[in-house]
């Protein structure tokens, strides 16, 4: 039963698969790149992910075969500039919710290794603390907010 609504939910937005014990307890929403130059040398990856577990859940790593490092990044003013914080793991907290937005934390896709177009999708595979990993696709979408890199400092 609870795989079936598991099936009803993932179909909705992402593919997850996982036979682990702690990755189903995740929902992941809005799982989008904004489209970028074809020139770009760095994308930025946004999504919400829910944790139904009593559990705090922790990404210790997001790979991808479309691009050579993922990052986990938190954006923060300081006095007036942006600053991209690289982030070891990222919490998706018990019962909870973990938002990657404009301005707050997100991904980091460094070197696309094919052009991602409008679109387009890219798995990105996420692991997790509990040794468990899952994939999700992401939509390459056009975003007039896109990042402005040249502003950011790392
Ligand atoms: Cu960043």
């Amino acid at each position: 039963m609870i795989k079936h609504i598991h099936l009803i939910l993932t179909i909705f937005i992402l593919s997850l698969i996982s036979t682990s014990s702690y990755a189903h307890h995740l929902i992941v929403r809005n799982a989008w790149i904004p489209e970028a130059p074809p020139v770009t040398s760095v994308m930025a990856a946004f999504m919400s992910i829910e944790n139904s577990s009593k559990r705090d859940i922790e990404i210790i790593s997001i790979s991808s075969r479309d691009f050579d490092r993922i990052e986990m990044h938190l954006s923060k003013e300081d006095n007036g500039i942006a600053r991209m914080i690289p982030q070891a793991t990222l919490t998706i907290p018990a019962n909870g919710k973990l938002t990657l937005e404009h301005g707050s934390y997100h991904l980091m896709l460094y070197k696309p290794r094919r052009p991602l177009k409008d679109g387009d999708t890219s798995e990105l595979v996420i692991k997790l603390d509990s040794g468990d990993s899952f994939k999700v696709e992401f939509t390459i979408e056009k975003s007039a907010m896109q990042m402005d890199h040249s502003k950011h400092q790392h």
